[in-house]
């Protein structure tokens, strides 16, 4: 009974803390956005922060629901903070809902489809949004003050990211169906194709996550090439078993690899990066 007796009176002394610093919740805006999203068998992945670009209020917080197989940080840096690795985080990973005003960083973990974040905006400012799983991956939050009049509503948002969804994914289904048909070299594999589009909030790819010619057959002593024309996602060729822990390629700057098949056999292979996207292969060699 006398912990009930006490909350009232917590909630008003933290009313009073909020509007003195003008962040009365009686102002402040809950906007919706979204991080990754895929094609139906997880193939073509859109890198990328749906919309690119939005503008809030002060004291406004926008919530980014994942949605997408493939993993993505939502990250705000500092002014000249190079760009951690992923699973290091600012160094560690924020809380949920973390607050940002530039001068300490923001950052979730590697998250997937169904996971959401909320970041609340307490400051005026022009504030980049970066994704420390892939280069390219950004976006911009711009906050104005109470007196600015903001340019667009959510419902805006919401169609502007589900054009920006669609346009990427069909982007990957041309770029994989362009590619496979011109593939014509009995021995090269392609592991990954991605595109980079620049626009005024921020960078998007598309990936998309399968090999071509996945299934390739070849004579004994020969040899097959896989190239990577992603510029953007890293992959590996794993045969055998998945290596345990952080399966990162050691050098991601390796776009060819080759192995010589001496003897028949199937030999089956994955990315092990994204292999639960479907990323598999199978080198069938005959004597
Ligand atoms: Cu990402």
């Amino acid at each position: 009974m006398k912990k009930m007796k006490n909350q009232p009176v917590t909630i008003i002394a933290l009313t009073i803390v909020l509007s003195a610093l003008g962040l009365g919740s009686a102002d402040a805006a809950q906007w919706n956005a979204t991080v990754g999203a895929q094609s139906n068998d997880k193939g073509d992945q859109a890198l990328a922060f749906l919309p690119d670009e939005i503008w809030i209020h002060a004291g406004d917080r926008i919530t980014w629901t994942f949605d997408a197989d493939e993993m993505h940080t939502l990250t705000f840096l500092t002014a000249d903070q190079p760009r951690p690795f992923f699973a290091d985080g600012c160094p560690g990973f924020s809380t949920d809902p973390a607050t940002y005003d530039g001068s300490t960083c923001v950052t979730t973990p590697p998250m997937v489809k169904g996971q959401t974040f909320t970041v609340i905006f307490p400051t005026a400012g022009n504030f980049k949004l970066v994704c420390l799983v892939h280069a390219n991956m950004t976006a911009v939050v711009h906050v104005f003050d109470l007196a600015e009049t903001l340019p667009h509503d959510q419902a805006f948002y919401d169609h502007q990211a589900a054009s920006q969804r669609n346009e990427l994914l069909s982007d990957g289904h041309r770029h994989a169906h362009g590619h496979r048909s011109q593939d014509n070299s009995p021995h090269a594999v392609t592991a990954g194709i991605g595109a980079v589009t620049a626009k005024a909030g921020g960078s998007n790819t598309v990936s998309v996550m399968r090999f071509s010619n996945h299934n390739i057959q070849i004579h004994a002593g020969e040899t097959v090439e896989w190239d990577n024309q992603d510029p953007v996602t890293p992959h590996t060729i794993t045969f055998g078993t998945e290596p345990v822990g952080d399966p990162a390629p050691p050098s991601p700057d390796v776009t060819r690899f080759r192995v010589t098949f001496p003897n028949a056999g199937t030999f089956p292979y994955i990315c092990a990066l994204h292999d639960e996207l479907g990323m598999t292969g199978t080198v069938i060699v005959h004597p």
